[in-house]
């Protein structure tokens, strides 16, 4: 008798590691355009309501859990509440980040403002939410450089803007270094939006950064979909400079519609072949930090929950597909072929220079007619891709 082979579960454990932006759903549906089509959750709520769909973790910035001027008094009692949640519902702080983009203050940015009392008071806001992430548990601290960047580019010396974010980047790692914090920073890049140009545009403009600060190991990035891909850039070739680089210290994953505003639309809604090479680069590659989904459910929705289940079980859909490309008999012995080409001593000469071999190299009689005649097989890769996406295989 046959059996049925029991479906795979796309229901959320907490291995997987999802986690959410409380922003995310906090969000109202707000645009430009129009005002807030939901009710206001606190952040608390929003905790409570991750924790409770077992979602494995959550990030925040200082003012999605306390009001830009509370007290010390309020802040603590905050604090104090959001422990109490992650107590009964398991869920952990796995990252934190400033508001140095909503009030005024920071209108012209934070850490590159012309105001050094602004750069202060953004390191000072800093500083005093590191302190209460640490205490959270948290290990990735963010910088998104929200109002970092220029509308007016003779107004702003980009050089002057650039140096003014390292010292201030710096001086926030002594800082934690000082209060033995067991924390990472985290830059996240973004090409535009709310300003004309931000500075750090990509995971590039952010590796090349990192590489001059003081503590370059305690400085990663967390790459964004939807950041990416109004760049026009690639996700899965981001992602994977990062992982490559050692830095890929968190990851915001989203849907995007290329070289648009920022839609931050939910996982995998717009591109399944896109989002299925990326679960399968943090599958491969065997990424162990949190799979955090940055994104905000349609100005449609009601409430955020649909879209907070949508998400993790969108990502629970693709490893499934990505694990039957890995089975995919067909597809393997296509992919195996673009690698055998019997070329490996080059391969080997290549991987470490040494006199011998760059004489050797120098002497050898290539073909570039006969290397030019191999067939390679991507339009039947592509497609074999595609079959398998769409179940027909
Ligand atoms: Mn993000």
């Amino acid at each position: 008798m046959a059996t049925k082979q029991s479906k795979p579960s796309l229901k959320p454990r907490r291995r997987d590691k999802f986690a959410f932006g409380i922003w995310c759903v906090m969000n109202q549906g707000a645009d430009p355009f129009g005002v807030a089509t939901r009710p206001q959750i606190t952040g608390l709520e929003a905790v409570k309501g991750l924790g409770k769909r077992g979602v494995y973790g959550f990030e925040y910035h200082d003012n999605d859990l306390w009001p830009l001027k509370a007290s010390a008094a309020k802040q603590r009692a905050v604090v104090k509440d959001v422990k109490r949640i992650m107590r009964t519902t398991g869920i952990r702080c796995t990252a934190a980040t400033t508001n140095l983009f909503t009030h005024p203050a920071f209108k012209d940015g934070a850490f590159t403002s012309h105001d050094p009392k602004v750069r202060a008071y953004a390191v000072q806001k800093a500083m005093v939410n590191i302190d209460v992430a640490a205490e959270l548990g948290a290990r990735v601290y963010i910088f998104w450089g929200g109002r970092e960047g220029a509308d007016v580019d003779i107004a702003k010396d980009p050089v002057e803007a650039l140096k003014r974010f390292r010292d201030c980047i710096n001086f926030l790692s002594e800082y934690v270094l000082e209060q033995k914090h067991r924390m990472v920073f985290s830059i996240e890049p973004k090409p535009n939006e709310p300003r004309s140009d931000t500075y750090l545009p990509t995971a590039g403009h952010a590796l090349a950064m990192i590489a001059t600060l003081d503590h370059p190991e305690m400085v990663g990035v967390n790459p964004e979909t939807a950041h990416i891909k109004m760049a026009g850039l690639n996700p899965l070739h981001e992602f994977a400079q990062c992982l490559e680089a050692g830095k890929l210290v968190d990851i915001h994953l989203n849907g995007q519609k290329p070289l648009r505003y920022d839609q931050d639309m939910s996982f995998g809604c717009d591109n399944p072949k896109e989002a299925l090479l990326v679960v399968k680069l943090l599958k491969d590659y065997a990424y162990a930090g949190t799979k955090t989904f940055d994104a905000h459910p349609y100005r449609t929705e009601a409430d955020p929950w649909d879209f907070v289940e949508r998400c993790m079980r969108a990502y629970k859909a693709y490893e499934i597909k990505a694990e039957q490309a890995d089975a995919d008999a067909t597809l393997c012995r296509m992919l195996e072929q673009l690698e055998r080409t019997g070329g490996a001593s080059w391969a080997r000469l290549l991987g470490a220079y040494s006199a011998a071999g760059a004489e050797k190299l120098r002497k050898a009689k290539f073909n570039p007619d006969k290397l030019a005649k191999r067939k390679l097989l991507y339009e039947q890769i592509d497609q074999r891709l595609t079959e398998i996406l769409l179940g027909l295989v």
